[in-house]
């Protein structure tokens, strides 16, 4: 089994991205799944790219993509992709749009494919904070996984996919008066999460 797990460079006035750190944390494979790392350029653009080549050309079993949620407290697993791009501050190329669909003859919005209820189900067994989420916003990430699923979908491939959005590393969360998350801690939910997918929990 080989899964791509992706994370984001950091982006906005953040100097860091808690999943670029903890992606790079994780090892080269577990439970006997091989782990294809990529970070992901904070680009509408350039994201879309990256993420349709690597689940088109690296024969993936599974896509677990991850990003930054500043503010949320938990380990975040998405439910759901929409079809538009609608940025509430310019990617890191400058660009900020509007209003705009992903793929304009694409669905309004795929689910993820992940077992999403058993990782849950093994984050909370492991004591760590875990919630479905039912919209990953209208920025980069929700692009990615959006990207991720029509890109497995066009191509008719049966590679499941997802996004886990994390909160912010302990320095940030001071520094935004918001909820935060030790690294170790994230890096273990990833982990946990990886397991269970490469141990075929449906
Ligand atoms: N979080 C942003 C984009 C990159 C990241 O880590 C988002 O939630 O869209």
């Amino acid at each position: 089994m080989k899964i791509l797990v992706t994370g984001f460079e950091p982006f906005g006035s953040d100097a860091e991205n808690p999943t670029l750190l903890a992606v790079n944390a994780l090892p080269e494979t577990l439970a006997g799944a091989r782990i294809l790392k990529r970070i992901l350029p904070v680009s509408f653009q350039a994201a879309q790219r990256m993420v349709r080549a690597a689940v088109a050309q690296e024969g993936v079993d599974a896509a677990v993509l991850t990003g930054l949620a500043g503010g949320r407290a938990k380990i975040s697993l998405e439910r759901v992709a929409i079809n538009v791009q609608d940025a509430r501050m310019p990617d890191n190329d400058g660009d900020c749009p509007v209003d705009l669909p992903i793929r304009a003859e694409g669905p309004a919005a795929y689910f993820a494919t992940l077992p999403l209820r058993h990782i849950q189900a093994g984050l909370q067994d492991a004591g760590i904070p875990v919630e479905i989420s039912n919209s990953a916003g209208t920025y980069v990430c929700n692009l990615a996984m959006y990207c991720a699923l029509d890109e497995i979908a066009l191509l008719g491939l049966r590679a499941r996919a997802g996004f886990i959005h994390v909160p912010y590393l302990p320095q940030q969360a001071q520094a935004h008066g918001a909820p935060g998350m030790r690294l170790e801690e994230t890096v273990r939910a990833l982990t946990t999460a990886l397991e269970i997918l490469a141990g075929g929990g449906a």
